[in-house]
């Protein structure tokens, strides 16, 4: 279905954090949970990605699950996403192809997990997600618990300055970090209620044409203390070294690790956070209305 005709208001929605970001058997039943969730706060939920054979970028239950079986679905950004679409193939979008898509077709909000940022020099290369090129092209709010900690944070939140990207606090005065609330650096600007939010954010779109990062930190009680984080950290990022993982190869390989250093307590934070961040998202679509 066009975007067009879905009811009004929308949240867009990723698949690469579905396809990729959780384990195969988690992707199904996250993907319903986060669709009622949005309905639940108010708003339609629509999935971007590409399935082959299909026009359009939405993508039904019935697509996620034949994606899922598929042996591999290539993780799309904006560079790749447009041979992609010539050539017809499948591919799970970013969050900055799905901000690219979203806008397109008019959505105003967008709900991930975290944002992809400054990469460690794990593979001794310079490795930067174009996700936060996309905020400076492409206009729709994106709720993220803040970008994600296997990041370089700090040289993350100095980058989304350097590109004059708004990076705002919703009930916050940091810039979290996925699995913290605290990722060491502050938000531009804070709003406690929803209706202001939603009435900056409608002002700054139309303003600007850009995009603004809407800062949701992971509920306290799913937070993960530092000292475990950065023991799992280290040998996750040792595991994802010894595979040889590189470019976008390395969120995947080091958020698949950490699921598995942690026994399944990062992907149950990573859940979590995701859930809250598409129920903040729907809330905030609803009081824009678009
Ligand atoms: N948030 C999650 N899990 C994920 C991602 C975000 O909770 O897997 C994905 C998003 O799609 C984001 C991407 O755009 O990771 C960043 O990948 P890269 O670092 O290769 O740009
Ligand atoms: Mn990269």
């Amino acid at each position: 279905m066009p975007t067009a005709e879905l009811p009004r208001p929308r949240l867009a929605l990723e698949s690469t954090l579905l396809l990729h970001g959780v384990p195969r058997e988690s992707a199904l039943p996250l993907a319903a949970d986060l669709g009622k969730l949005a309905v639940a706060n108010g708003a339609t939920p629509v999935l971007f990605g590409l399935r082959s054979g299909r026009g359009g970028a939405v993508l039904e239950p019935s697509d996620l699950a034949a994606m899922r079986e598929a042996a591999f679905t290539p993780k799309l950004n904006t560079s790749s996403l447009g041979a992609a679409v010539a050539q017809r193939k499948s591919g799970a979008t970013t969050v900055s192809s799905t901000m690219e898509l979203a806008s397109a077709a008019g959505v105003r909000v967008f709900a991930t997990g975290g944002l992809g940022g400054v990469h460690k020099h794990l593979s001794q290369r310079l490795d930067i997600s174009t996700d936060l090129l996309a905020f400076t092209r492409f206009p729709i709010a994106v709720v993220t618990a803040g970008c994600k900690s296997i990041l370089d944070v700090l040289n993350t939140r100095e980058l989304l300055e350097t590109l004059g990207v708004p990076v705002i606090g919703f009930r916050c005065d940091r810039f979290p970090a996925f699995y913290r609330r605290d990722g060491g650096a502050d938000v531009d600007a804070r709003f406690d209620e929803v209706d202001a939010l939603a009435r900056f954010v409608r002002h700054e779109l139309a303003r600007t044409c850009r995009g603004i990062v809407i800062c949701n930190p992971i509920p306290p009680e799913h937070e993960i203390s530092e000292t475990l984080w950065s023991g799992w950290l280290a040998e996750a990022e040792k595991q994802a070294v010894a595979a040889g993982a590189t470019g976008r190869d390395v969120t995947p390989a080091v958020l698949g690790a950490l699921h598995k250093v942690s026994g399944g307590q990062t992907l149950k934070a990573n859940i979590e956070l995701i859930k809250h961040n598409v129920a903040v998202g729907a809330q905030l679509a609803a009081a824009i209305g678009v």
